[in-house]
């Protein structure tokens, strides 16, 4: 039906006027975008079965990726990619009159993640089945994806997200496969043949049924699958009207939202019930197919790998304890060896307070058996410590999974799993020498790196697909399945018209993202300004603060020499806060209300803009990464695990702005001290001083007049706000001592900006480093991620 642009506009005009029962000419973007989708989910059909059926038939080991995020954006484009069949539908559109950007726009994002980990986890899906790996993932079916951001009078507001609201294209309802998960109740324990039996009574069961999505490969026939579990009542449960409602209000809360935290352990019950939720009904739908599959469950380590996208999964480990000892009939040592086989874990952070940890007296009401098998791991965990460090009571207090009334998630998951790995070279580094190394001390061996990647086909192929075909222009067109081909483009550093057209394109891709601009916000920017772009969730550590001071005195410097030579800059910025994050609220107020007063200042013709785009998502990323020429990776040193964001902007051609945090380390070395602005602390500099306790920020608000200018505006009213408006920062500077060493880097910052400003002057040199970023940027492709974990964790091979 994709074969060549008659046939697929006759197919097309078909499909549509039979599904719709209307005439082409009375049809809309969202008929034309419907049935586009059906037609590619058909088209795609018959390899997704074959798929499985291969899988099935080789034998091969398979690996199954659990996260509680995924954070997919829209599919249609991105799959007309991956199936090499966008030209010829653009085209038959286009004869139609359809504008195919247009009927993308129809799409809602799925937006079923919060940041940097769920867009990873939708990162890898595309690489695992573009590598033809046998690789799937497991995750929730949310109702409302993140909420939809609005901002009113400068403040954040929150709405409902409502993805599903035009049905879904892209899933497959399974209800034949719906697998039955309990909660509360009582466990029975009863001898039988001379054996302990477990009996799980009077549990209140919620109904798991699948959504499975294809996840097709670029140019490829391998179609894996994601599927989604909805929370549904299961049937006849309860006894009286009342009880029915009340059950099914319950049951289907279970699915109905994604808690909209990226970094902060709220411990609602609500969040440990998702969790199961996906846990026992990923763990119930592998273990069905593996025993149709394969007699012996004895392998089931050597057929199946399960990996954990942080803590947000981890009782897979006690779960697939519980299935293999209370349905398998396996001795505990036997389902103790499987099941550290099976389990790897990735951390995405060092921040204690995003460590999961659970109030026992909320778990185990909640789910009694699995509380049995964490007390009986952490009891064996405990006495074998004793033996290795008989007397050292300090030290299994510190390691215990189960502690001064508490479940640590963390633990469990270092003492389950056979692999640990960080998401950058730096972070593996802190979590072996200081957050996890009383783990590390007995189990180096589980410690290994996997540094994050971004998949360059949603990034720049279909992000910006100027660039794109430039490169292919230039090198040819095998960097798309060979990334690290990219490099080729090192040679072209001085060839002056690919330069050109390097600086064209970045320019068209600016021109766009200022209609969008303009669009949304009513603000009028020059593309021809630097485009300063700082993209991410809003937290303290991510230090959004330091840009917005930094802008703030450039302003004031402005007003006091409105002749002064600055390259006119356009800041624009995108990020959500959790709605329950007071202060991170505050800094987007703080945003807007500057921006509010720059962009209305006739005095500094237009030298400065503030721009803040509000719903920052996987849809608008991808018209902001390719038009930007600053990438402010600005957190404090240490607190950045790695981040992902920084790569789109080096794939898309921007430099970085950034500390010696996560990934940055790795972008630095691999484009060289010249082709990157690193300023500011190093991370053992931070956690030194963290240690010694010797900051005192006031000291730079006293010695520094740049400093002390900006910070007393916070509070004088200076931008038009309410004098107690940024209080909250404010004190956090100079009464909670800047935990974040936003005021101590200020000065570095402020140094490498006006390098930023003289060396963009030079626009061959700038050019040069834009090329040398692109070119190294390779190495970020999370093909190469994928690569690292198949061969070094999961064990498991393509099957072409
Ligand atoms: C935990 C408990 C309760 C409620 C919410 C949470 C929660 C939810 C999401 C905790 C953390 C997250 C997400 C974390 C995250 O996105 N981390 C980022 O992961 C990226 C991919 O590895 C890294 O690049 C970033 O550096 C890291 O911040």
């Amino acid at each position: 039906m994709f074969s060549n642009k008659k046939v697929f506009k006759r197919y097309f005009l078909q499909k549509l006027e039979m599904t719709y029962g209307k005439p082409f000419k009375d049809s809309t973007s969202s008929d034309h975008f419907q049935t586009l989708g059906h037609m590619i989910r058909e088209y795609v059909s018959s390899n997704w079965i074959n798929t499985n059926e291969s899988y099935r038939k080789d034998k091969g080991k398979q690996v199954y990726y659990l996260s509680i995020e995924f954070l997919l954006g829209r599919l249609l484009y991105h799959n007309l990619i991956n199936l090499g069949i966008e030209k010829v539908v653009s085209e038959g559109f286009s004869d139609l009159g359809i504008n195919l950007h247009e009927v993308e726009e129809i799409e809602c994002d799925a937006g079923l993640g919060n940041g940097g980990l769920g867009r990873l986890a939708a990162c890898f899906l595309d690489s695992l089945a573009t590598l033809n790996l046998p690789g799937h993932g497991f995750g929730i079916r949310y109702k409302h994806g993140l909420f939809e951001q609005r901002i009113v009078d400068g403040y954040q507001i929150e709405l409902p997200e409502q993805w599903l609201k035009h049905g879904q294209v892209w899933e497959v309802r399974k209800e034949d496969l719906a697998v039955d998960i309990p909660f509360w109740g009582v466990i029975d324990m009863y001898e039988q043949d001379g054996k302990l039996q477990f009996r799980h009574l009077n549990a209140e069961t919620v109904t798991a049924v699948p959504h499975d999505i294809p996840v097709i490969g670029y140019e490829t026939k391998t179609v894996n699958t994601l599927r989604l579990w909805n929370a549904e009542p299961t049937s006849l449960l309860a006894k009286d009207v009342k009880d029915i409602m009340r059950y099914k209000r319950e049951t289907e809360s279970i699915s109905e939202f994604l808690y909209p935290d990226d970094a902060n352990d709220e411990g609602k019950i609500l969040r440990l019930k998702q969790q199961y939720f996906l846990v026992s009904a990923s763990l119930q739908s592998i273990l069905k197919n593996y025993k149709q599959q394969y007699k012996d469950i004895k392998k089931f380590h050597q057929h199946i790998s399960i990996h954990i996208n942080d803590t947000h999964p981890v009782l897979a480990i006690p779960e697939l304890m519980r299935i293999l000892l209370d349905k398998e009939g396996l001795s505990w040592d036997e389902a103790w060896e499987i099941t550290k086989n099976t389990i790897s874990y990735t951390n995405h952070t060092t921040l204690s307070e995003a460590l999961e940890k659970w109030p026992i007296y909320i778990f185990q009401p909640l789910l009694p058996r699995i509380y049995m098998i964490i007390n009986e791991i952490n009891e064996r965990f405990c006495k074998n410590l004793w033996s290795k460090f008989p007397g050292d009571f300090q030290r299994i207090e510190q390691m215990a999974i189960i502690a001064h009334g508490m479940v640590k998630m963390a633990h469990l998951a270092l003492v389950g799993s056979h692999s640990v790995n960080g998401v950058a070279e730096i972070h593996t580094e802190i979590l072996k020498t200081r957050e996890m190394n009383l783990f590390y001390q007995i189990f180096p061996e589980k410690f290994n790196n996997k540094t994050n990647g971004i998949t360059h086909r949603r990034w720049l192929i279909k992000s910006n697909p100027k660039l794109t075909q430039l490169v292919t222009d230039s090198i040819g067109d095998k960097w798309i399945k060979h990334p690290t081909q990219l490099s080729k483009l090192l040679s072209y550093q001085t060839d002056t018209s690919f330069l050109q057209n390097l600086a064209a394109i970045k320019q068209e891709n600016k021109v766009h993202l200022a209609k969008i601009i303009q669009e949304q916000n009513g603000i009028i920017v020059d593309p021809s300004s630097i485009f300063d772009v700082q993209v991410k969730r809003l937290h303290a550590y991510k230090r959004q603060l330091l840009n917005v001071l930094h802008i703030m005195h450039l302003y004031n410097l402005l007003k006091a020499d409105p002749g002064l030579e600055i390259t006119p800059r356009t800041f624009i910025f995108g990020a959500k806060a959790s709605p329950g994050y007071y202060y991170a609220k505050k800094i987007i107020k703080l945003i807007n209300t500057v921006a509010e007063k720059v962009n209305n200042d006739k005095n500094i013709q237009d030298k400065l803009k503030v721009v803040f785009l509000e719903n920052y998502r996987v849809s608008l990323a991808e018209h902001i990464f390719p038009a930007a020429d600053i990438s402010e990776q600005i957190s404090t040193a240490s607190k950045e695990a790695s981040g992902t964001g920084n790569m789109k902007f080096m794939m898309n051609g921007a430099l970085t702005v950034g500390t010696l945090d996560g990934a940055n380390i790795e972008m630095k070395e691999l484009v060289g001290d010249n082709n990157i602005f690193i300023f500011g602390m190093n991370a053992e500099e931070v956690l030194d001083l963290y240690q010694s306790g010797g900051y005192r920020s006031t000291e730079y608000y006293h010695h520094d007049k740049r400093i002390q200018e900006v910070v007393n505006q916070l509070k004088n009213g200076f931008f038009d706000h309410e004098s107690n408006e940024f209080d909250p920062i404010f004190d956090s500077l100079l009464i909670e001592n800047d935990q974040y060493f936003v005021l101590k880097d200020f000065h570095s910052y402020a140094k490498i900006q006006e390098e930023v400003n003289t060396t963009y002057k030079d626009q061959q040199k700038w050019l040069q480093m834009c090329a040398v970023n692109i070119a190294k940027s390779g190495h970020f492709s999370s093909d190469r991620t994928i690569k690292e974990y198949a061969d070094d964790i999961w064990k498991i091979k393509p099957l072409f």
